[in-house]
């Protein structure tokens, strides 16, 4: 068995083409919760719901989010409501006590759907009324999402880091602003002074997040501020890392990296925005996969490969080396 832990693009591009190397039905995925809100009173996961729309084969495979050829009737209407009515768009959030009442796992990222900041296709919106409805049920949103895998046909587990809350808040000038704030309304724009897991600390990791992670863990080349930080906030989760062989694979060739705002947070976050600031964030890593161009010296094990993933192909090969650094490791 083995334990990918996925968040953004990075990790679901490399399980794209990986299921040679690592057959689904031996791996776990476990998905980063940090970027969740809760929008119009559903509760949206991107990271859980990245994994599951593409082992469920409906990802749109343009944005690497949603579902693919999806309408957006709802969505649509809503602005025409808002533009209307005159209401001003961008994130609404609902009020500093709306914050933390109501449902427990969406404290700190509640906005109301006027004028909906976030683009909800209708397929897409369907899985958060069924994830929300089942919150609201009682389940947790481990159970949630495994009723949700089983809807859409998949073979690997998918876990969410936590049944606990922990929002992403990334503090600017102007005050702090939850992570989608910042990238979708503000295109990643605003300068970052810090990034704070809210609830970080108080998160507890679930048994089956603690079983999986008794399993050799692959770390893809996913942004390790804001798609592995909220995990590494949990204490459980740091700790069982530290316990299990670990190989992560580099966002970055040296320091350039292939795509998204990881360089930007990773420098506000005191790392250096380069594989050697990856390694420096990642001290439980036992081994690392780079890009044969990258010849940063490391002071552990690594395999190196053409780490560009744009097909199948390309992620198959990325799959092998890290299966390659595995074991090395395990
Ligand atoms: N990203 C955007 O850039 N614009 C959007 O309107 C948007 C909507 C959206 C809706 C559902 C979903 O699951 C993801 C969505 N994303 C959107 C992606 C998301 O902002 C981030 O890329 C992830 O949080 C990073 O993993």
């Amino acid at each position: 068995m083995t334990t990918f832990l996925s968040g953004g693009t990075g990790t679901p591009k490399l399980l794209a083409g990986a299921d040679g190397v690592f057959p689904p039905g031996e791996t776990t995925v476990v998905a980063n919760t940090g970027d969740d809100v809760e929008l119009g009173g559903l509760l949206v996961c991107p990271d859980l719901d990245t994994v599951l729309y593409l082992e469920g084969d409906v990802l749109d495979r343009e944005t690497w989010w949603g579902i693919g050829d999806d309408t957006a009737q709802t969505h649509e209407e809503l602005h025409r409501l808002a533009g209307a009515a005159d209401l001003a768009g961008g994130p609404r959030y609902l009020g500093a006590e709306a914050q933390t009442a109501g449902r427990p796992i969406a404290r700190w990222r509640r906005f109301s759907g006027v004028a909906e900041f976030m683009h909800i296709g209708d397929r897409d919106r369907a899985v958060h009324v069924t994830r929300t409805g089942l919150l609201d049920e009682g389940y947790t949103l481990t159970g949630a999402t495994r009723v949700l895998a089983t809807a859409f046909g998949l073979d690997r587990d998918v876990l969410p880091m936590s049944d606990d809350p922990v929002a992403t808040l990334v503090h600017t000038p102007a005050g702090p602003v939850h992570f989608q704030e910042f990238w979708v309304a503000r295109d990643g724009e605003p300068t970052v002074e810090d990034v704070e897991f809210r609830g970080g600390e108080d998160a507890t990791a679930t048994d089956a997040v603690l079983r999986a992670l008794r399993e050799p863990v692959v770390i893809g080349p996913s942004n390790p501020v804001t798609s592995l930080g909220p995990m590494l906030a949990v204490d459980g989760i740091r700790r069982a890392l530290a316990e299990t062989p670990v190989v992560a694979v580099s966002p970055f060739v040296e320091d350039r990296v292939f795509s998204g705002p990881a360089a930007k947070l990773m420098a506000a976050v005191g790392y250096e925005p380069s594989t050697a600031g990856v390694a420096e964030a990642y001290p439980f890593t036992d081994a690392f996969v780079l890009d044969s161009a990258d010849d940063t010296a490391l002071d552990r094990p690594v395999v190196r490969t053409d780490t560009g993933m744009e097909t199948a192909e390309d992620s198959a090969r990325v799959a092998r080396a890290v299966a390659e650094a595995l074991e090395v490791v395990s």
